[in-house]
């Protein structure tokens, strides 16, 4: 053991995502330190386990958003399609979990409700919802990024006499809607993929939008054997690349500038990008759309005459078409023929932007101009995301300093991964980090990582406790700032903002910088003797 004041346990994990699961494997295995997991799910999986509705699905390629850290299992993992959907992903995940034996140090169904730093003692007490109190010298945040769903925000839920689901709480069976008449509200990520699986059961689908979105194809399909063969046999190399691009996937089309170029070659790349499917249009066609709003105005152009070539009716496509903010400057949606969903008669499209939902009532709905019936009522509304599942964990740092308090005018970290007054707590994907960016299973994997090097760094030097430097931290915050400030992003209410909620400080808490910068940002950090990072001895050593 590293510790020196006597703790029940070197490191606790919170959560059992990608990210927990990584770190319990990390620390225990690989560091040979004690670990306690908590996690709120009887399961594991994290999102991919509270997501169940149907059309849940990945929209980076299976064979990149997976673990890298161990040869065996990526070599033996097989995907059956080339965009994995939540079953299969929540399949792998227990597969995981099995495989490296991890759930016997995770206690299922127990959320973390305090976790208070002891400044005395060095050590943090964690509290759970069941009473359980332990003390760890480290506590690891793997609660993600989006892991709370926002509350219903309308009048009259619970007069509701059908039923009501939320998309980021559902573990109901149920994806088969035949003979029932639908409503659903939301058309991000989740309301477009539940919208066009849902339309194919449905007697009838209402869909309520406030913001229409810049949704593009996907182009799933099964997994091509000669392809993933490819792959692995060349992972470390694909990894690599994956690694050294701004998103995390190993594109490498990209071109400067979209203002560079002929109306025709624009056309032309568009095209390929767009018949390609995922994310190639968004990050792997002009480097400038972020950047300029002129660029980002051919690609925007692109797509909302996408949409009118696909939906009928040109009254109802020109509610779906975007046009009071830039492409990509809210998380663009992927999509498998949802727009063609909007042609069939079972479908309608009501646009609540310009007459919002007045109240939920005992059938339906109401809107400022009219009355809708239905008997299950969906809610893909969103996540509090980034800050949220952080903030729920009720962390009280040095001298009895809440994280609340501390991020009350939007979140403050160094490298996304520690703050200030909060020793030894680890935020894996925290915000002002790439991640959100960024491949997630990579992004986290390279945060247990830095973590577990840190930890082995303190321990070799007789150290437990390492702060972010308060002026490493504001330079941190005002570089990310500074950054996002070029783009086009702040300009958008998205979550990426904090503005999908009201009353949330509205500022970016994304790092834009692209993860191989970052990375060598913290390559740097840590070549220097982890700069901006106070390092130090226990405190029960000192006062002995
Ligand atoms: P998003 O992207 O936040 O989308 C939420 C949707 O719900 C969006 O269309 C919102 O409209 C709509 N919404 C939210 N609250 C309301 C209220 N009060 N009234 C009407 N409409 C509302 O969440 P998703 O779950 O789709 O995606 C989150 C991420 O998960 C996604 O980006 C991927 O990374 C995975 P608005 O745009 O605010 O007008």
């Amino acid at each position: 053991s590293t510790t020196t004041a006597v703790t029940d346990y070197d490191v606790v994990v919170v959560g059992a995502g990608f990210a927990g699961l990584y770190a319990v494997y990390k620390f225990r295995d690989q560091l040979g330190l004690s670990v306690r997991g908590f996690e709120a799910a009887a399961g594991v999986g994290g999102t991919w386990y509270w997501n169940r509705y149907p059309g849940a699905r990945c929209d980076i390629e299976s064979v990149h958003y997976s673990y890298s850290f161990s040869e065996e299992l990526q070599q033996e993992w097989v995907w059956s399609e080339r965009f994995a959907a939540q079953p299969e992903i929540l399949r792998y995940l227990n597969h995981v979990a099995d495989r490296f034996d991890l759930r016997r140090d995770i206690t299922f169904n127990t959320r973390v409700s305090s976790m208070v730093w002891d400044d005395a003692e060095s050590f943090w007490r964690v509290t759970t919802e069941s009473g359980e109190v332990v003390t760890a010298k480290y506590v690891i945040s793997g609660v993600g990024n989006l892991s709370v769903p926002k509350k219903p925000e309308f009048d009259g839920v619970d007069s509701f006499r059908g039923q009501v689901l939320l998309t980021g709480n559902w573990l109901e069976e149920q994806t088969d809607f035949t003979g029932k008449r639908v409503g659903i509200v939301g058309t991000g990520s989740t309301g477009i993929q539940a919208i066009s699986e849902i339309a194919k059961t449905a007697a009838h689908l209402t869909v309520f939008q406030r913001t229409p979105n810049y949704a593009t194809p996907l182009k799933n399909a099964a997994s091509d054997a000669a392809e993933v063969a490819e792959i692995k046999a060349n992972y470390k190399q694909v990894r690599d690349a994956a690694r050294n691009h701004f998103l995390g996937v190993p594109y490498t089309q990209v071109q400067p500038s979209a203002l560079a170029v002929s109306a025709q070659e624009r056309r032309r790349t568009f095209d390929e990008r767009w018949n390609a499917g995922g994310f190639q249009l968004f990050i792997d066609s002009y480097g400038d759309i972020l950047f300029d709003k002129a660029a980002n105005d051919t690609v925007a152009d692109y797509v909302r005459g996408r949409i009118f070539e696909r939906v009928t009716d040109p009254a109802v496509a020109e509610l779906l078409a975007p046009r009071d903010y830039p492409y990509g400057t809210k998380r663009p949606p992927m999509e498998t023929n949802y727009y063609e969903v909007y042609n069939q008669e079972n479908v309608a499209l009501v646009d609540i932007k310009s007459a919002p939902i007045e109240t939920i009532t005992e059938t339906g709905l109401r809107t400022s101009e009219s009355e809708y019936e239905f008997d299950v009522l969906i809610l893909a509304t969103g996540f509090d995301a980034i800050t949220g599942p952080l903030l729920n964990l009720g962390i009280v740092g040095r001298n009895g300093r809440a994280l609340a308090d501390k991020w009350a005018h939007g979140p403050r970290t160094y490298l996304g991964l520690m703050t200030n007054e909060f020793p030894n707590l680890f935020m894996v994907t925290g915000p002002q980090s790439p991640s959100v960016l960024y491949n997630m299973p990579l992004a986290i994997e390279d945060h247990v990582d830095f973590i577990a090097d840190a930890i082995t760094h303190l321990s070799e030097r007789g150290l437990d406790v390492i702060e972010a430097e308060l002026e490493a931290e504001d330079e941190w915050v005002a570089g990310a700032l500074a950054i996002s400030s070029q783009t086009l992003l702040p300009g958008t209410d998205s979550w990426w903002m904090g503005a999908n909620i009201p009353g949330k400080t509205r500022v970016c808490m994304l790092y834009l910088g692209g993860a191989p910068t970052y990375r060598a940002i913290c390559d740097d950090v840590v070549a220097n003797g982890y700069k901006g990072f106070a390092l130090a001895a226990p405190a029960a050593a000192v006062a002995r």
